[in-house]
């Protein structure tokens, strides 16, 4: 798949996401933050899907799957990059079962993909692209064997990667809940992780620990779309020439969700 760049990095053209369904409540969680509203929740995905829109993505818009309360958290199933499509294989039993759904929407751009088998589980919210290099998150579910596998799906295709463990880390469910890549070799990182040898050599950006989950932005073409509610992030982004789109993402982190989840960008 033919991609362009912007500024040094990858411009998608594409997304897919899946509207939250009824029962989105019902997903497994660790925070301790309360119910979602759901109808909140829709609005706020609206407003996602509309981001992305406004940033030039055409969208494939998937129906609610009320098999699987988690799927609106897409990109944990799937990891997509300019040549390859790799299917997860979610660690949570649970969420096992998306991703037959999404290789089905796949399927359209890709003419093939590659997968993630067992022993192997590996979920596409630890596995952080910073450009022709790939941070892979060894999580509470992502394990070892699924980042070799991954890794070598990857070597395949000229990429190089290197994991990062943050089984220690209670704060965070994946590796991208604390560190995204943004440009120009910019990495937020959230502060427990700013001291890892693994982000030698880049600009660290280190996210203030009140502002921790903000860490999750994503670079889309010319913005960066963040969480809204993150003053001093924002306001950092802006001054260091990024051009921040906050938005309302209260619902899905009661559900442990970060920005980035609601979406496969390609
Ligand atoms: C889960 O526990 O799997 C979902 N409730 C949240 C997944 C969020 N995924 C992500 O941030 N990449």
């Amino acid at each position: 798949m033919a991609r362009t760049t912007v500024r040094g990095v990858n411009l998608f053209h594409h997304a897919i996401v899946r509207i939250p369904g009824d029962n989105f409540a019902d997903g497994l969680t660790t925070a301790d933050l309360g119910k979602p509203d759901v109808p909140l929740a829709l609005r706020q995905h609206q407003d996602y899907c509309e981001a992305l829109e406004s940033c030039g993505l055409e969208l494939v818009r998937l129906p609610a799957d009320l098999q699987h309360p988690d799927s609106t958290f897409v990109e944990d199933t799937a990891v997509l990059t300019h040549r390859s499509a790799i299917l997860a294989r979610p660690g949570a039993a649970s969420r096992l079962g998306e991703v037959a759904g999404i290789h089905e929407a796949i399927r359209r751009f890709y003419s093939s993909t590659h997968e993630i088998a067992a022993p192997g589980t590996l979920d596409g919210g630890d596995i952080c692209e910073s450009g022709s290099h790939f941070f892979l998150g060894i999580s509470h579910r992502t394990n070892e064997e699924g980042a070799r596998q991954l890794s070598r799906f990857l070597a395949d295709d000229g990429f190089t990667s290197s994991t990062v463990d943050i089984r220690g880390l209670s704060s965070i469910l994946h590796l991208k809940s604390g560190v995204a890549y943004l440009d120009n070799g910019d990495l937020l990182v959230m502060e427990d992780l700013a001291d890892r040898e693994e982000f030698a050599g880049y600009n660290l950006i280190v996210v203030p620990a009140d502002e921790s989950y903000a860490c999750n932005c994503v670079l889309v073409n010319d913005r960066v779309l963040m969480p809204a509610g993150f003053p001093r992030l924002q306001e950092d982004l802006a001054h260091r020439g990024y051009k921040p789109l906050p938005l309302g993402m209260s619902e899905f982190r009661k559900m442990d969700g970060g920005l980035s989840c609601l979406s496969l960008r390609f």
